[in-house]
């Protein structure tokens, strides 16, 4: 009797053991992974570039989960998956396709116009959509694909403004053209020229580099022979800075220096070795300065906290365009990229960098342009 009641006990708690092991089972097995992937160069010449947006899509997804998001009814837990496509157009072909191949929900990404226009061919082929915060030619959006989307101005609203800001404010009356060849470098300063010779300016000289240049003696002294009021660089700082601790060595103080935004980092100082030449620089990013974006001191500090001295330029937009994913999943009740990607084009956000909006081909609704100078060798808004 006494080892049948026992027994009886022993039965009854184990059937409550398994109740709530079951139990614990299915809470987490309620609880989905979903990967969103940065894409982007994290090493060579301009990983600090690529770091600095990962970081902003790291941010967005840790304070994401700490929401407890359900979607469709299943708790979300967001991952992030990280990818280095080194600026280089064939890997980051790769890592789309990779990403295509692994099933993440959506990609912020890439960072390089020259990277993002084969890879967005892939994202389109898988239906797989992704957000540029950096990519800034026209051609990213040109062909019109339902899966990309970029969150700041192009090239012709920078080069435009940049040649703007050189005639009619500095009354320049004569520039010489660098690019780097590049999807990005060239298309700049094809804007740039555009823009300047309509607003009277002449371009005395136009030359040639490459993004993996450090050595620009012989173009440089060429321009000097022109004696050029500016340079406007089509280019990355990775050049921009050995470019100006060049022109000072050549006694070129006084001749102004025009760049958009990728060369228009916190890094340029250094990447210049503090050249008196920073003085001369006047470049353009394509969204606002983060001092004036609607919580933007706020988000600096937090960002700053937790990943100091590796702010550059596009972090905030890396931060929203993870938001903006996650927002069309909800809105969609679908984790499914087939299912979300169309809510991504009707996206109405309050995001850090500006109330978020798309029109018809994935741009911005209203990107803002913001102009720079180095004073005391670090990068300010201009007034
Ligand atoms: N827009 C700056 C990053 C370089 C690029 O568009 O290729």
């Amino acid at each position: 009797m006494q080892l049948t009641q026992n027994h009886s006990v022993s039965l009854r708690l184990t059937a409550v053991a398994v109740l709530a092991l079951t139990a614990g089972l299915a809470g987490a097995q309620d609880v989905q992974t979903v990967r969103i992937a940065h894409a982007g160069p994290t090493s060579g010449g301009i990983a600090h570039i690529g770091k600095d947006t990962e970081n902003g899509v790291r941010m967005a997804i840790d304070e994401i989960n700490t929401q407890g998001i359900v979607i469709g009814g299943k708790k979300i837990k967001f991952e992030l998956a990280a990818e280095d496509d080194a600026g280089d157009p064939r890997q980051a072909t790769a890592v789309a396709q990779k990403l295509c191949d692994s099933k993440v929900a959506g990609v912020v990404g890439h960072l390089q116009s020259g990277t993002t226009i084969p890879a967005s061919s892939v994202y389109n082929k898988c239906d797989l959509p992704h957000i540029t915060v950096a990519a800034t030619n026209p051609d990213v959006t040109k062909r019109g694909y339902a899966t990309t989307f970029r969150l700041i101005a192009d090239d012709n609203a920078l080069g435009a403004a940049l040649a703007v800001h050189a005639s009619d404010k500095l009354k320049l009356k004569t520039v010489a053209v660098i690019d780097d060849r590049t999807a990005y470098g060239q298309g700049l300063a094809n804007v740039f020229k555009a823009t300047a010779r309509q607003k009277g300016m002449q371009v005395v000289a136009e030359e040639f580099t490459t993004d993996k240049a450090t050595d620009f003696m012989a173009i440089l002294t060429n321009i000097k022979s022109k004696k050029p009021d500016a340079v406007f660089y089509g280019g990355l700082d990775s050049q921009a800075g050995p470019m100006l601790r060049q022109m000072d060595q050549l006694g070129m103080a006084n001749v102004k220096f025009f760049g958009g935004d990728g060369l228009c980092t916190e890094k340029l100082g250094a990447l210049a070795s503090k050249a008196p030449t920073l003085k001369n620089v006047t470049c353009a990013t394509g969204g606002a300065s983060v001092e004036k974006m609607q919580g933007g001191a706020a988000w600096k500090k937090k960002y700053d906290a937790r990943f100091p001295g590796q702010f550059q330029i596009y972090s905030p937009y890396a931060y929203d365009a993870t938001f903006v994913l996650v927002d069309a999943m909800k809105r969609a009740k679908s984790v499914d990229p087939v299912v979300y990607a169309p809510f991504i084009g009707k996206t109405k956000l309050k995001g850090i960098t500006a109330n978020i909006a798309f029109t018809p081909k994935g741009e911005l609704t209203v990107p803002a342009v913001t102009l720079y100078a180095f004073k005391n060798n670090v990068r300010a808004e201009m007034n």
